[in-house]
């Protein structure tokens, strides 16, 4: 994992069934995380990878609930908000985040959140594990996920 204080990770996710439900806005920084969450996910041993696209964050938690339903061990969620200049930024922030928490609570299957909410779009490639990011989150998302499935 990336990021102040983030823990290191050795897994064996080897066997299970990874699903990644993704958004398609913000395409740069999309294929970054993608890209962050397969190497991940390739580095902790889990061969069986389904990436699902989705038009926009608002549709991740639908994605992932669908992913569950279908036997995914687990969902690793990615997307990309930026702040535009009314109050949508906070909703789909907001359906994405509390239906993806839903989805996870409600099924018992780990869902990692790789929803980045930024308030412009350096700040998302900051985060998103190309070259000159200071941080991968799709790894950590992908890395979280699996981690959990392996822990409860
Ligand atoms: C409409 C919209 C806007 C303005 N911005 C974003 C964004 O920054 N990131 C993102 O993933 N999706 C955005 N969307 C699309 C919504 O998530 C959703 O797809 C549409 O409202 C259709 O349901």
């Amino acid at each position: 994992m990336s990021g102040a204080g983030a823990p290191t990770l050795t897994l064996d996710g080897s066997g299970l069934r990874v699903v990644v439900v993704a958004a398609s806005w913000h395409t740069v920084v999309m294929d970054g995380l993608l890209a962050g969450a397969r190497r991940a996910l390739a580095a902790a041993h889990v061969a069986d990878v389904t990436v699902v696209r989705v038009p926009g964050s608002f549709e991740l938690p639908v994605a992932a609930q669908r992913a569950t339903a279908s036997g995914a061990d687990a969902v690793v969620a990615l997307g990309v908000v930026i702040r535009g200049g009314t109050p949508h930024f906070e909703y789909v922030c907001q359906a994405a985040t509390s239906g993806l928490a839903e989805v996870a609570l409600r099924t018992g299957v780990p869902v990692g959140f790789g929803l980045l909410t930024c308030d412009d779009e350096q700040q998302a490639l900051d985060r998103a594990g190309l070259p000159g990011s200071q941080e991968d989150k799709g790894a950590e998302a992908a890395e979280a996920a699996v981690a959990t499935v392996l822990a409860v």
